[in-house]
């Protein structure tokens, strides 16, 4: 197995597993775009075999700094060559779908006239929030479990704190499963801290799916015993409008996979313009499959 990348918006190079191609990159270049009402996202095309590149994901970032994904559509790696390329954009509103869940399946604390159920009721007036009369009032982790109906797919949860001007019970640290069964929510599918704020908080999530949705919060923001939510909004089919800034408008960044390596480095050039490729080459594979890869990548 081997890998070789080209940098020049973003360093983007690959690692092969069982299965899977593994990509990584820096986005360094790409913190430069979005604002406050623009977030990042990343187009990963690939080319297969020697073909023509074609679209397979948007990768949606927000302010995550979201730098690896996981293919894991690929064929026998052994067998077949997979070139990547990656493009920076901006996103500027979305076509989606709602999860709506169903049902809470468990809460660990909820105050009377704050019960769990307003975290999904669909006004932001509304909120759960942990007992607080009680003292002491029971502190963290709390942990929320939501019924989906069935087994869904989520793109992106969307965390929506109180929008009463008290910060009051925001999380701060946060863990979420998704899960089939509720006797086993395996790993976790994001996991991190807030921006300790009471904006909204956008989460992507990777290729996940299941029917029970069950969050842990580890933490508030001001290191009050309380948890709270205005609204949890679930999305699949999550889909941003593309915009593409100028200095970002062509993808000049490629990694591959090429299942025969070459024995030796071979370096090329476009033109009269050292190609800024470095290469990782275990055993061998011909100059020409690594002129063809590359010329077509280009
Ligand atoms: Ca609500």
């Amino acid at each position: 197995m081997y890998a070789w990348l080209l940098a020049s918006v973003m360093v983007l190079s690959l690692e092969v597993q069982a299965g899977t191609i593994s990509l990584a990159w820096d986005d360094y270049h790409a913190q430069y775009i979005g604002g406050q009402d623009q977030h990042r996202f990343f187009v990963l095309s690939r080319s297969d075999n020697g073909g023509p590149f074609s679209q397979i994901k948007i990768i949606l970032d927000f302010d995550q700094n979201v730098s690896t994904y996981d293919d894991t559509t690929v064929g026998d790696l052994a067998a077949n060559d997979y070139c990547y390329t990656l493009r920076a954009g901006i996103e500027v509103f979305f076509a989606r779908d709602a999860v709506m869940p169903v049902s809470v399946v468990y809460v660990d604390s909820q105050e009377d006239g704050s019960p769990a159920i307003a975290a999904f009721d669909g006004s932001l007036a509304t909120f759960w929030h942990t007992e607080w009369i009680a003292n002491p009032p029971p502190g963290y982790p709390h942990e929320l479990q939501l019924d989906l109906g069935s087994t869904r797919t989520l793109e992106l949860i969307e965390y929506y704190p109180r929008a009463d001007g008290t910060p009051n019970g925001t999380i701060l640290d946060y863990t979420f499963y998704l899960s089939d069964s509720t006797a086993s929510w395996g790993s976790p599918i994001a996991s991190g801290t807030f921006p300790a704020n009471v904006s909204p908080k956008f989460l992507t999530i990777p290729q996940a799916s299941g029917r029970y949705l069950r969050l842990v919060a580890g933490s508030e923001i001001n290191g009050n015993p309380w948890a709270s939510i205005a609204e949890l909004k679930l999305f699949t089919n999550v889909v941003p409008a593309v915009q593409f800034p100028d200095h970002l408008s062509e993808a000049s960044n490629i990694a591959c996979h090429v299942h025969t390596p070459p024995t030796t480095p071979v370096f090329y050039s476009q033109g009269s313009i050292p190609l800024p490729f470095q290469a990782d080459f275990l055993t061998g594979e011909s100059q020409e499959s690594i002129r063809k890869h590359l010329g077509e990548g280009l």
